[in-house]
């Protein structure tokens, strides 16, 4: 694995668990995505990482919600467009298959089980096994998803079993903080970094709520990429909510440009990630 010059910056504007109700704010509207992509493709963004809100604004694994936003977000930027598969905690594994169907750039892969807060999210070797390939053969390039350090053996698993991914690239994101899966804490993190397979070519790194600032700073020390968002934080800081998700984007690319590694160009996430390229063409922006 060498260490990129910059910083590929994922936003993950919504999630499954947060109601509308509570965080007003919360992008859950076709509309209300397109513009949060738009605000952080601006202020550094290379890939959105999508959950889709129904017209009640829960989250469903709808076909209909999924394709139009995929391709809404297509005609409104250059963003990789990756779809959650791990859903809420309550949709069943064969709908979270069906995500492939929308035609992502890339989707979410969860490289095990993990207890959830007081629920459990569910992933078994066939579930992750039959994603992998799926997602081989209609080429989407997988974003493994380490909610512990367990589930670094798991992706050597995948890696043995199926070889690499479409595009020859592996890239895995460490969702730190979850209750249940591993602390956000610097040593976790790096204890996950060291165990990583020789395949793996990128890695980042996401801290749930406390934990999203010393993980950010972490991982650009580390060498890894960013993830930022309302899925996993909503604080700004101390008694300030996050109104619009590209505070956090901005900060992060502040961040970044300060370590020297500034947030790439969607061009270069492309390229970093091994994702095919299904822009529609159209006249230069
Ligand atoms: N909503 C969580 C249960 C993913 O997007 O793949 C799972 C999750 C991971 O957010
Ligand atoms: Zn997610």
């Amino acid at each position: 694995m060498t260490t990129s010059s910059g910083t590929l910056i994922t936003v993950a504007p919504t999630g499954a668990e947060l109601a509308k109700h509570d965080v007003p704010q919360l992008p859950t509207t076709l509309d209300e995505l397109v513009a949060t992509a738009v605000a952080c493709e601006a202020a550094g963004a290379s890939l959105i990482h999508l959950h889709i809100r129904d017209a009640e604004h829960r989250p469903t694994l709808d076909g209909g919600y999924l394709s139009a936003a995929v391709q809404a977000l297509r005609e409104a930027t250059d963003l990789v467009v990756q779809l959650s598969t791990g859903g809420s905690v309550h949709d069943p594994l064969a709908a979270r298959l069906t995500v492939l169907d929308a035609e992502p750039d890339s989707c979410s892969l969860t490289c095990g089980t993990t207890n959830f807060g007081d629920d459990v999210f569910l992933n078994p070797w066939g579930f992750m096994s039959d994603l992998y390939v799926q997602a081989q053969e209609r080429e989407v390039v997988p974003e493994f998803e380490l909610f512990d350090l367990g589930h670094v053996w798991s992706l050597r698993r995948l890696l043995d079993t199926h070889g690499l991914p479409y595009g020859g690239k592996v890239h895995v994101d460490f969702v730190t903080g979850v209750p249940g899966g591993m602390p956000g804490t610097p040593e976790a993190l790096y204890a996950g970094v060291q165990a990583l397979p020789a395949e793996v070519t990128s890695w980042s790194a996401t801290g749930i709520g406390r934990a999203h600032l010393p993980i950010l700073a972490a991982a650009l020390a580390g060498g890894g990429h960013l993830r930022v968002g309302m899925e996993d934080n909503i604080m700004f800081a101390r008694g300030q909510q996050v109104q619009h998700n590209s505070e956090l984007v901005s900060r992060a690319a502040e961040l970044a440009a300060t370590m020297q590694r500034p947030a790439m160009s969607t061009d270069a996430a492309r390229e970093l990630l091994g994702i095919r390229d299904r822009r529609p063409p159209r006249p230069a922006r």
